[in-house]
């Protein structure tokens, strides 16, 4: 079976994400053999008794810098010809469902989660051949980021989403969000069903969830059809 795709997380905090590859989706997809994941801890690949991942910056300043011999020696270990390293960085450019689908495409990922101020630079240019971030906020570490993107694009691994899940998919490859969904009960604590839904006519039906993608689109994330972003589309915070 030559479908399968290895994940490989460097990271200091391999527990972080043990349960997290280990419930639900993630853990069918690896139960299935469709993916296989290692949490690899960077501290083995240090040589000190202290297993040092990081030192004071050259030139002085604050904070520390995680040193470039572990990540190295990581990926020695782990490489597979064709694999691809992505360090996982708020630097990065920035994850996508279209970056998710490149991944997808791939045989071999090696995540790579740096923390404190930042990675030795010789780790982005002698090593990673990509630097991914999922958004413009700063973790305490890559852990969580390198979670984020395994679980993003295993998903569109063949074989791996329950077809549920594969047919109301993708309001992002189709660029417009998802239009209002309702299960029973009809009424529930004075909020009702749409007439529509209940009706039985699918042509009314699939209209009016075209015509509610379109204007959820246009209000909340006008960038998505082309246009300008306006304040009129932030979803607003509303009391309980
Ligand atoms: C990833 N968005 C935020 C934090 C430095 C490689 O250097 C650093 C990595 C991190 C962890 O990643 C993030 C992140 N995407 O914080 C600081």
């Amino acid at each position: 079976m030559e479908d399968i795709l290895q994940v490989d997380i460097v990271t200091i905090f391999p527990r972080m994400l043990e349960g997290f590859l280990g419930e639900s989706m993630l853990r069918r997809a690896a139960r299935s053999g469709r993916v296989a994941f290692r949490l690899v801890d960077l501290r083995d690949f240090t040589h000190d008794r202290h297993r040092t991942t990081d030192d004071r910056p050259y030139g002085g300043g604050p904070g520390m810098v995680m040193k470039p011999e572990p990540f190295f020696e990581a990926v020695d270990s782990l490489r597979t010809p064709g694999a691809r390293v992505i360090l996982m960085s708020p630097q990065g450019r920035r994850f996508t469902q279209s970056i998710a689908r490149e991944l997808a495409a791939e045989r071999h990922l090696i995540l790579l989660c740096g923390h404190y101020e930042g990675v030795d630079e010789r780790v982005r240019i002698g090593l990673a051949n990509d630097e991914i971030s999922i958004g413009d906020y700063v973790l305490t570490n890559g852990a969580l980021a390198a979670a984020v993107v395994a679980d993003a694009v295993v998903r569109l691994r063949p074989g791996v989403l329950g077809n549920a899940e594969g047919t109301a998919e993708e309001s992002f490859s189709e660029s417009l969000l998802e239009y209002p969904q309702y299960t029973r009960p009809p009424e529930y604590r004075g909020l009702r069903v749409p007439e529509v839904l209940l009706s039985g006519n699918h042509e009314d039906i699939r209209r009016w969830r075209r015509m509610q993608a379109l204007a959820r689109t246009a209000e909340r994330r006008p960038d998505l059809l082309g246009a300008s972003p306006t304040a009129a589309g932030q979803p607003e915070r509303t009391e309980s």
